[in-house]
C-alpha cells in the first residue's frame, strides 16, 4: 500500500522532492518522518474506529451471553472460569426459547469476529506511528493514556488471536481457552470503553468535516499515493467481505456450508444419509469402546430422590417417545439447521425417579472417561421443557456412534457443549 523505506536511511526515490533537513536520516520508527503513507490521517482512523465501536460492542455482549449460556453458576462442571468472582454478576438462567438462541448468538459472535479482522488490522496500521511516540510518557496523564492504549492494542490482538485459534484448532487450549478469552475480554473492553469515550467526540468531528485536521497521524513527508483513502477503505471492506463469505456458511446446511472454506466445520457434511450433519468429536476420538455401547452392556443409570432406575436401550425405546426439531450449535461458531431428534423427554425421566411435576436440575455423565465435555449440568427450566430429550434417534434412524449412540442429550437454545453424547448416568436433584 504505502511505500515505506525498507531500512533507516534509504535514499529518497527519484522524483521525490529533497527532504527538509529535519526529516532526513537517520530515520527510525520513532521519528514521524519514518511513516510516509499519505493514507494515514484522522478521517481514515475515525471511520475504522466507528466500525469497531459498533462491532466490538456486539462481540463483547454476545461473548458474555455465550458464557451465561453454559449456566456456569449451576455447577462447577459447567464453569470453565471458576475464579470469575464479581465478573459473573450478570449471569442468569439461560432460557430455552427461541430454540435457535445460542445458534444465533454464537453465529454472530464468531462470524462477526472473523469479519472484523481486516478492520482491526487496518486500524492498528493506521495508528502505528502513535505506538512509537517518544518520550514514552510526558506526564502522569500521558502515561496513563499510553498504558490504556497498550491494554487496548494488546487486549484486542489477544482476543482475536485466542478466538481464531480456538475455532481453527478445535480447542487448542482445552479448558484454559475460556478463562483466557473471558478475562482478556474484560481487560480489553474496559480499555476500549475508556478509549471510545475519550476519542468519540474527535472521531465524529473528523468524520463530519471531511478535511484534515492537524494530526500527528498525518505523514509530515508523505510518499506518492498509490491509492485513495476511499480505495483503501474498499480494500479493507473487501477483505472483510471475503472473510465473511468464506465463514458464514458454517451456520447452514447443504450447498451453503460448502462455501465456508475457512471454517474447520464448513465444507461438505460428513458422509451421507440422515446422520450426515457435522460431528464435533467422533466416538473414536472420545475413545468410546463399542463393547460398552452394545445392547447387552449399556445401561442408563437414572438417580433421584425416589431411587435409582437402570434402563437398557430397548427399555428406553418402549417409554413414550417424542420428537423435537433442534439444531446443534457449537461455541466454535458452527451450527446445523434443525435436526429431527426422537427420544424420551427429560422430564419423563425425572418423573421415573420421584419428580412427578417439579423437574429439578440434572447432572449428566457420559461413558467417555476423559475430556472437558464428558459431563454437564442442565437447569430445571431446561429439564422441564417438553422439547428436551434424551435422544435415541435422529432424522428417522438410530443415532450413529459419532452422534452419541446409544443415547444423547438435546436441549433447545443451549450450546452444543451441554448436549452430552454417549450418556451413561443422569442424576436428578441437588447438584
Ligand atoms: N461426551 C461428549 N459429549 C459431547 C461432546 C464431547 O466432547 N463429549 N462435545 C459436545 C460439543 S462441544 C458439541 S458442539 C456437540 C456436537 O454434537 P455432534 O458431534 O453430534 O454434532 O456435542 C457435545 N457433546
Ligand atoms: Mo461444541
Amino acid at each position: 500500500m504505502a511505500r515505506i523505506p525498507s531500512s533507516p536511511g534509504t535514499p529518497p526515490s527519484p522524483g521525490t522532492p529533497p527532504l527538509p533537513r529535519a526529516f532526513s536520516s537517520p530515520r527510525t520508527p520513532f521519528s514521524p518522518a519514518f511513516w510516509r503513507s499519505p493514507l494515514r490521517g484522522p478521517w481514515f482512523t475515525s471511520v475504522l474506529g466507528v466500525v469497531l465501536l459498533g462491532g466490538i460492542t456486539v462481540l463483547f455482549l454476545t461473548g458474555l451471553l455465550s458464557y451465561a449460556a453454559y449456566n456456569p453458576d449451576l455447577s462447577s462442571v459447567n464453569d470453565k472460569t471458576p475464579d470469575k468472582g464479581i465478573l459473573g454478576f450478570y449471569l442468569f438462567s439461560w432460557p430455552t426459547d427461541p430454540h435457535w438462541l445460542y445458534r444465533l448468538n454464537q453465529g454472530v459472535h464468531v462470524t462477526l469476529g472473523i469479519t472484523l479482522i481486516p478492520v482491526l488490522l487496518a486500524k492498528l496500521w493506521s495508528v502505528v506511528p502513535k505506538l512509537f511516540t517518544l518520550p514514552p510518557a510526558r506526564s502522569l496523564a500521558h502515561a496513563l493514556e499510553r498504558i490504556s492504549l497498550l491494554l487496548l492494542v494488546g487486549g484486542g490482538v489477544f482476543e482475536f488471536v485466542t478466538g481464531v485459534l480456538n475455532v481453527q484448532l478445535d480447542y487448542i487450549f482445552p479448558g484454559s481457552f475460556y478463562p483466557l478469552h473471558f478475562y482478556g475480554a474484560w481487560v480489553f473492553f474496559a480499555a476500549f470503553v475508556a478509549h471510545a469515550v475519550l476519542k468519540m467526540p474527535m472521531a465524529l468531528r473528523n468524520l463530519r468535516q471531511l478535511r484534515e485536521e492537524k494530526s500527528k497521524l498525518v505523514a509530515p513527508n508523505p510518499a506518492e499515493p498509490t491509492m485513495s483513502r476511499r480505495g483503501a477503505l474498499w480494500f479493507v471492506g473487501g477483505g472483510s467481505l471475503l472473510l465473511f463469505a468464506t465463514t458464514v456458511g458454517q451456520n447452514f446446511d447443504g450447498p451453503l456450508r460448502r462455501t465456508a472454506l475457512l471454517a474447520p466445520h464448513g465444507g461438505a457434511e460428513p458422509g451421507s444419509g440422515p446422520a450426515a450433519f457435522q460431528i464435533n468429536k467422533t466416538a473414536a476420538y472420545a475413545r468410546i469402546d463399542p463393547s460398552e455401547t452394545s445392547e447387552d452392556a449399556w445401561r442408563l443409570v437414572v438417580t433421584g430422590r425416589g431411587g435409582t432406575v437402570r434402563l437398557s436401550r430397548t427399555e428406553l425405546s418402549r417409554l413414550p417417545l417424542y420428537s423435537s426439531a433442534l439444531p446443534i450449535a457449537c461455541v466454535e461458531g458452527w451450527s446445523t439447521s434443525d435436526q429431527w431428534w426422537r427420544g424420551v423427554r427429560l422430564r419423563d425421566l425425572a418423573a421415573l425417579v420421584g419428580y412427578d411435576d417439579d423437574p429439578p436440575d440434572v447432572f449428566v455423565e457420559s461413558l467417555q472417561r476423559r475430556g472437558a465435555f464428558r459431563r454437564a449440568a442442565l437447569r430445571a427450566n431446561q429439564v422441564a421443557d417438553p422439547r428436551s430429550l434424551l435422544a435415541l434417534y435422529v432424522n428417522g434412524e438410530d443415532l450413529t456412534p459419532d452422534h452419541g449412540h446409544p443415547a444423547r442429550i438435546i436441549v433447545p437454545a443451549a450450546p452444543g457443549v451441554v448436549n452430552t453424547k454417549w450418556v451413561a448416568r443422569m442424576t436428578f436433584g441437588d447438584l
